[in-house]
Parts: C-alpha cells; sequence; structure tokens
C-alpha cells in the first residue's frame, strides 16, 4: 500500500542524457555524506551518466544559494561557449574566465540542481534565520534561472532526526537523498518537455 505521507506511487523517469549537479555544505558531515550518497545512487540508478553528474561543496547551508546560482549560470555560459568545465573552476572563476578555460567535462547546462544541507537547531536563533534565508534563496534562484532546484535541505531539532533522515538511524527511515535524486530526474525530463 502507498504510504499517506511522501510524493505517491514511484514514478519513473528517465535520465539518460540529462546533466545533475549535486552541490551540498560541509556541515554535519556523516550526515550529509548519507544523503549525497542516496542522491547520487538514485541519478544513476535512472540512467543519469557518472561524468554527467557534478558534484561541488560550499562551507554551510548558507552559502548553497550562491553556490547554486554560480554553477547554474556558469554551465550556462559554458554551454553557450561549446566548451567544458572542471567543477571547481565553476565556482571560483569570473564569467569571463569561463569562456576561455579548457575543456574538462560536458558541454550542456546543468538540467537540474540538487541542493544539500543538515541544519540542526542550537540554542540561539541561527537555525531560523539561515532555514528561512536558505529555502527562499533556493527558491529565488530556480524560479528566476528557470533550473529546478531540488530541496534537500534538513531542518532538523536533533542530530537523531538528520540521521534518522538519512537512513542511519534505528527506527527504519528511508535516506531522503533518493527521493531528491529522483526528483532532480523527475524535474530535468519535464523542464525539457515544458519548454
Ligand atoms: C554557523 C552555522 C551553524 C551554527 N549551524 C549550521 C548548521 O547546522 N548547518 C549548516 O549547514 N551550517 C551551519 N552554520 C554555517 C552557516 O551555514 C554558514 O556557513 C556560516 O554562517 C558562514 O556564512
Amino acid at each position: 500500500m502507498t504510504p499517506i505521507k511522501g510524493p505517491g506511487a514511484a514514478q519513473s523517469h528517465d535520465g539518460t542524457g540529462l546533466r545533475v549537479a549535486i552541490i551540498h555544505a560541509r556541515w554535519n558531515e556523516q550526515i550529509i555524506d548519507a544523503l549525497v550518497s542516496g542522491a547520487k545512487k538514485q541519478l544513476l540508478a535512472a540512467g543519469v551518466t557518472e561524468e554527467n553528474i557534478t558534484v561541488e561543496t560550499v562551507p554551510g547551508s548558507y552559502e548553497l544559494p550562491i553556490g547554486v546560482q554560480r554553477l547554474y549560470a556558469a554551465s550556462q555560459v559554458q554551454a553557450s561557449a561549446g566548451e567544458g568545465i572542471s567543477a571547481s573552476d565553476l565556482l571560483s572563476s569570473s564569467t569571463t574566465d569561463l569562456k576561455t578555460t579548457a575543456t574538462t567535462a560536458p558541454k550542456k547546462a546543468f538540467d537540474a540542481i540538487i541542493a544539500i544541507g543538515v541544519l540542526i537547531k542550537g540554542a540561539t536563533m541561527h537555525f531560523e534565520y539561515i532555514a528561512d534565508a536558505v529555502s527562499h534563496g533556493l527558491m529565488r534562484v530556480q524560479l528566476d534561472s528557470g533550473v529546478p532546484v531540488i530541496f534537500g535541505l534538513l531542518t532538523v531539532l536533533t542530530e537523531e532526526q538528520g540521521l534518522e533522515r538519512a537512513g542511519l538511524g534505528s527506527s527504519g527511515m528511508h535516506n531522503h537523498g533518493e527521493d531528491w535524486g529522483s526528483a532532480a530526474v523527475e524535474l530535468g525530463v519535464k523542464r525539457r518537455e515544458w519548454l
């Protein structure tokens, strides 16, 4: 029986030819690593090739919106210039530099970007401010740019809640990163159809 909570019955989408970026914060590394692995596993299972998956990091979740924006804009410049570029170059180069960077990777703009972070509530208001800013920032980037940005931000009250949602707890909860990988493929495919 399909559970009430969650995205309903599983849909199958062919990710062949899609190019997807995963950008993740480095805070709360154990949980992050499992979520990134789960997302990547689903991308590969849907037919996205290893060379079409770019993984990049930022220090904390607060940096996710600018990271997504830069990665996507740079990949668009690269695509229009007919060039390839490495993930670290994408984040470190200016737009002008990117036009002359040597080719190392596939040449199309990203079809979807998964932003992954784990915010754990502390004793101050930090959590609320960052969660609000990142949520709005990611939505703004996806609507301004038109590229699907998958919301992989866990906002949990305890470390245990984060571990559970990364499939590392004792309750048997699944790894939410897998859902995000599937969502990226679905949105990448549907976005092409909606053009
Ligand atoms: C500062 C901070 C704190 C307190 N907690 C987290 C967290 O739980 N998860 C996370 O991803 N990042 C955290 N950060 C770092 C901020 O996101 C950001 O990197 C710094 O404030 C620098 O802009």
